[in-house]
């Protein structure tokens, strides 16, 4: 099995890395920091072969460039995982940047397409593939001041049904997992590096673990020829919904 990942060189991504390396499929690492990725790379070469791809997400020549550029032996991709997202900032809508808008809908929507436009289409000729990809609690429940995050996520909903849609004519499994709080760099990011603020987000309960997604990510791609899981909502158990979770 040959599986891509994108956003390989921190949390969800890093995590699925490692699981799908126990399962010794070979790895084509993607994120935008070569030293990290070559820092994964260099864990798990030991259990399988791995290889890896600079690019960000965002920029549709590139990633195709990148991607164009696999040797052969690496071409035949049975399993994408479009891990690749992020929050940027947290407020009401008349208070927005742009910049962070931006970011969220390139990085969140367009880079998913692009990704999966340079992937999907050797799946199609193959007859076979899987295609995970990860949205978020906040693409089902909109909440306050995640108008945009929200909206990047929904689109993510409707990218999978579509794909489903499109795709299970031709061999072609399509994953949707929308997992609520999970204690990765996420909060760190969209609160611009205010890391006592992003800790909050995680305080007085046990959040879920990026290695939590990945075996849920193990459970949809080892699922029998027959099955695919199509929709996965996984949260902490404290957590009720989007914007309720107990704590202590
Ligand atoms: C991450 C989950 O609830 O912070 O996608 O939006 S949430």
């Amino acid at each position: 099995m040959i599986a891509l990942i994108t956003g390989a060189s921190s949390g969800i991504g890093w995590a699925t890395a490692y699981a799908f390396a126990n399962l010794q499929y070979r790895l084509i690492l993607c994120g935008r920091q070569q030293d990290k990725l070559d820092e994964l790379a260099g864990q798990l070469s030991a259990k399988t072969e791995v290889t890896t791809l600079v690019f960000d997400v965002r920029d549709y020549e590139v990633v195709t460039a990148a991607i164009g550029s696999l040797p052969e032996a690496w071409q035949a991709i049975d399993i994408l995982v479009n891990n690749a997202g992020n929050a940027h900032g947290l407020s009401a809508i008349q208070d927005g940047d742009v910049a962070d808008w931006d970011a969220m809908i390139d990085g969140n929507v367009q880079g998913l397409l692009y990704v999966s436009r340079a992937v999907v289409p050797g799946m199609v000729a193959r007859q076979r593939g899987h295609i995970v990809n990860i949205s978020s609690i906040a693409g089902k429940q909109t909440y306050a001041n995640g108008a945009v995050y929200c909206a990047s996520k929904a689109a993510v909903e409707a990218l999978s049904t579509g794909m489903r849609l499109d795709l299970t004519q031709h061999g072609i499994k399509v994953t949707n997992i929308a997992p609520g709080a999970v204690e990765t760099g996420f909060s760190s990011v969209r609160f611009k590096g205010d890391t006592e603020r992003a800790a909050q987000v995680y305080a007085g309960f046990d959040p879920l673990q990026a290695t939590d997604i990945a075996d849920t990510i193990v459970y949809a791609v080892t699922a029998p020829a027959h099955v695919t899981i199509a929709d996965i909502t996984i949260l902490a158990a404290a957590q009720a919904a989007a914007t309720t979770i107990y704590r202590k």
